[in-house]
């Protein structure tokens, strides 16, 4: 029977359910916690949400800690009072059959669940709205390095407008030092449809809109490899649409910005395969810098061999590869925008062998 022993008993069972919930749910964030700091120092894969290692995405992992030990709380306290409920007044075999007795308005109570939850929400809210404002209104330093990145069905496009080049699919950006920060600061464009750009462990999802740019940046902390993918359905292929961030030292950077301002490399063993690429339809849609292709629609080949992948993440940047896409790209990667170019197996090796020089 539901609270039939008066007021005081009343008043006691509810002590005890709280206190035990309470254990309960500090016993959880204890759990919670000791996992996610297990988690934190090696990250289980390239893309874990739980090892940001940029400003953006740190602020965001915390506020989403924080969130969680919240609504982790309610859980806990709201579980355990169902729980305790249900044990507590089971059907028994010596019930009488009666109703207990209905209790209506405690003004405590309905005071209480009201004001509460709507002092969580703004707490939400506020902590929320304040990494939000943190995130997108940070100035932008004179010094940051700016990358105007344009997303197109599948694959992406990278302008370095202080150093006047542009390359496609990896982006490499200099580590920021703490003490001598040098963010990356990035112009979000499309070409088509919408994309997103995230990078999970550098910063958080912004979107690609055409005619709307968007803008981002990040302060990578550690050196190395950070993978993500377009996260907007953009067409066939936009689980396709890989990304990759290189962050370097800056004298790696500075060494690599110097390589990509160079105009592309004229080596007269594969005349005949620079021959092919600019009467064949490929010089219509792609730049070679230093020749006369320079085509927009495709990615800047100017230095093709500088990058690791090809078609955006998908395969390693091999001659078989190559090979292989430039024979038939839709087989490679579904849906691909770049059509298959009618040529003899000897006119393929010999546009494949003049690729290969573009370092
Ligand atoms: C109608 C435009 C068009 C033509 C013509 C074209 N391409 Fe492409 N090409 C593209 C597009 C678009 C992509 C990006 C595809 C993707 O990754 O989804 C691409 C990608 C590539 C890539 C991979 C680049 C990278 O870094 O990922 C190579 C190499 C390439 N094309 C070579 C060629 C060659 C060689 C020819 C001529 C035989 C050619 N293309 C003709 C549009 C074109
Ligand atoms: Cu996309």
């Amino acid at each position: 029977m539901i609270l039939s022993g008066g007021r005081g008993l009343r008043t006691f069972r509810l002590a005890v359910a709280v206190r035990s919930a309470w254990r309960a749910c500090a016993l959880t964030l204890l759990c919670a916690s000791a996992s996610f700091a297990a988690v934190n120092p090696a990250p289980l894969s390239p893309t874990n949400i739980f090892a940001p290692e940029s400003t953006p995405a740190r602020s965001i992992f915390r506020i989403s800690g924080f969130v969680l030990e919240i609504t982790g709380a309610i859980f806990v306290v709201v579980f355990s009072l169902l729980a305790y409920a249900v044990f507590k007044f089971r059907e028994r075999k010596d019930d009488d059959g009666h109703e207990p007795p209905q209790v209506y308005g405690s003004n405590q109570m309905e005071l209480a669940w009201t004001v509460l939850p709507v002092l969580i929400v703004v707490v939400l809210f506020l902590s929320t709205a304040q990494v939000i404002h943190r995130v997108q209104d940070a100035r932008e330093p004179a010094d940051a390095v700016q990358v105007t990145a344009v997303g197109h069905q599948f694959w992406w496009s990278y302008e370095y407008p202080q150093y006047h080049f542009s390359t496609a699919n990896e982006l490499h950006v200099p580590v920021s030092d703490a003490s001598d920060p040098t963010p990356t600061y990035l112009r979000l464009l499309s070409a088509d449809v919408d994309h997103s750009f995230w990078v999970p462990r550098l910063a958080g999802k912004t979107d690609l809109i055409p005619n709307h740019p968007n803008t981002t940046w990040i302060d990578p902390h550690q050196v190395g490899l950070y993978l993500g993918q377009c996260a907007q359905f953009c067409g066939t292929s936009h689980a396709n649409m890989l990304l990759r961030v290189y962050v370097q030292t800056p004298d790696d950077f500075q060494r690599w910005v110097h390589a990509q301002e160079q105009p592309a490399v004229n080596d007269p063993s594969v005349v005949l395969g620079r021959t092919l690429f600019v009467t064949k339809a490929c010089f219509a849609c792609h730049t070679i810098r230093g020749t006369i292709a320079a085509g927009k629609v495709g990615p800047d080949l100017t230095h093709l061999m500088s990058r690791d992948t090809i078609a955006s993440g998908i395969l390693p940047n091999t001659p078989e590869n190559l090979r292989r896409w430039i024979r038939d790209p839709a087989a490679v990667k579904e849906g691909a925008l770049m059509p298959k170019v009618d040529m003899t197996d000897e006119q393929l090796n010999q546009i494949t062998a003049y690729l290969e020089t573009l370092k």
